[in-house]
């Protein structure tokens, strides 16, 4: 048989529930019955108990960025295992679990390279919304429905590979621990590992959502003195100033463009700019900004699909670095149950990133508050 599990109620059978179906884009989420197949092989079977709203969900939302549809998205939550397929080794029914949005098969070139952390079993430029075997596992109303980034948390349950999950600790906050699927380890880790932030230094963070207010902490944490953080949405400043942000810059309120502003404000230009928006223009502002001898710019938003970035190569012949990365560059699989034992210990602080908490089915009002409101980030709860 190839299907074991220690779940007596549900294993082996076709799990029927609630999930938000993007059927199309730029429109609301409808909730819809969907029937969630058992694991297959290397494959586990889980109970969402709580995901965050991530900007790449509504990017993928507002048509920015494509991946096959109709599918479930979300990428960030956390769950309970209900029943693990055949050969399933490293989780047992009952165990808590994060999502990895970025798989570790721990055996690929990547994998096994110091520094890789984009596994090749997880073709991240161009998602396929099906398991590793290339099917899916969801149906709706007779139709099949994609998976996302080999994840899918907008459901009550979800099948992922073993691969694309974390144990975490038996006495992990659930409703919190969520974000530290996606959002805490692209923003901490874009500081630690991308860019390194130096004690002293000056650092610019551009859109001030959930991954630039990651950003934040993790700048102050690493000693940086000044912290200018830019948004067009002023609602976003209050927090990110708590979180450590020492001057806030509304775009549309400035005369001049940002890079201007920013050269002025400092003499010399930025040790470090982030862009955590998704948009080739504040890119550009990004790298223009950093000093032009040993700056170094981070990109962490996603660009529009298809869109071509373009600069004068003369910004960065003097010695600027310009650099990215997906998930902050850590092993998922090897760093994330750290994190949240971290958190657990009062090591890192959470708790400020999520400003708002929504039952599942209010998943629509998350999405709206993000757009426009003061939401660093929505929190669904199942
Ligand atoms: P978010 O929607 O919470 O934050 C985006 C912020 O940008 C909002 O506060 C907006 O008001 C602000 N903004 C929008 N347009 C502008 C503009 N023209 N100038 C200044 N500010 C603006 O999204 P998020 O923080 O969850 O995600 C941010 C980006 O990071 C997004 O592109 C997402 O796709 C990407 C991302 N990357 C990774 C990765 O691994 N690299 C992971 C997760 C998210
Ligand atoms: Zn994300």
């Amino acid at each position: 048989m190839e299907h074991t599990s220690l779940s007596k109620e549900t294993a082996c059978n076709v799990i029927t529930c609630w999930a938000a179906v993007a059927w199309t884009t730029n429109a609301p989420l409808p909730m819809e019955i969907i029937e969630v197949d058992p694991p297959k092989a290397g494959e586990v079977r889980i109970k969402i108990i709580s995901s965050g709203i991530c900007g790449t969900d509504n990017h993928i939302l507002e048509e920015k960025n494509k991946v096959p549809l109709p599918a479930i998205l979300g990428h960030e939550g956390a769950g309970i295992v209900e029943s693990i397929g055949h050969g399933v080794t490293t989780v047992k029914p009952g165990d808590k679990v994060l999502v990895l949005p970025l798989p570790e098969c721990r055996k690929c070139i990547y994998c096994l390279h110091p520094r890789g952390n984009v596994c090749e079993k997880e073709n991240v430029l161009s998602p396929t919304g099906l398991m590793l075997d290339g099917t899916s596992r969801f149906t709706c109303k007779g139709k099949k429905i994609y998976h996302l980034y080999g994840t899918s948390t907008f459901t009550e349950y979800t099948v992922v590979d073993e691969i694309s999950l974390a144990k975490i600790a038996d006495d992990a906050p659930m409703d919190k621990v969520c974000v530290i699927s996606c959002e805490v380890p692209t923003g901490f880790g874009a500081v630690f590992n991308t860019a390194q932030v130096t004690a002293g230094s000056t650092c610019l963070v551009l859109g001030l959502g959930g991954i630039g207010c990651a950003i934040v902490i993790a700048c102050k944490a690493s000693g940086a003195s000044r912290i200018i953080g830019v948004d067009i949405n002023e609602q976003k400043f209050p927090r990110a100033r708590a979180l450590g942000a020492t001057e806030c810059l509304n775009p549309n309120k400035l005369k001049k463009p940002v890079h201007e502003v920013v050269m002025e404000m400092t003499g010399i230009g930025v040790d470090f700019a982030f862009e955590a928006i998704g948009l080739i223009e504040t890119m550009v502002t990004a790298l223009k900004t950093c000093h032009v001898s040993y700056g170094v710019c981070v990109i962490m938003g996603v660009a529009p699909s298809d869109s071509q970035l373009s600069f004068d190569p003369m910004v960065l012949l003097p010695g600027r670095t310009l650099k990215s990365s997906i998930m902050g560059d850590y092993k998922t699989r090897d760093t994330i149950p750290k994190l949240v034992t971290d958190y657990m210990l009062k090591k890192i602080n959470i708790d400020s990133l999520i400003t708002h908490t929504l039952p599942f089915k209010k998943i629509n009002e998350g999405f709206e508050v993000l757009r426009k409101g003061n939401c660093i980030r929505c929190v669904l709860l199942f």
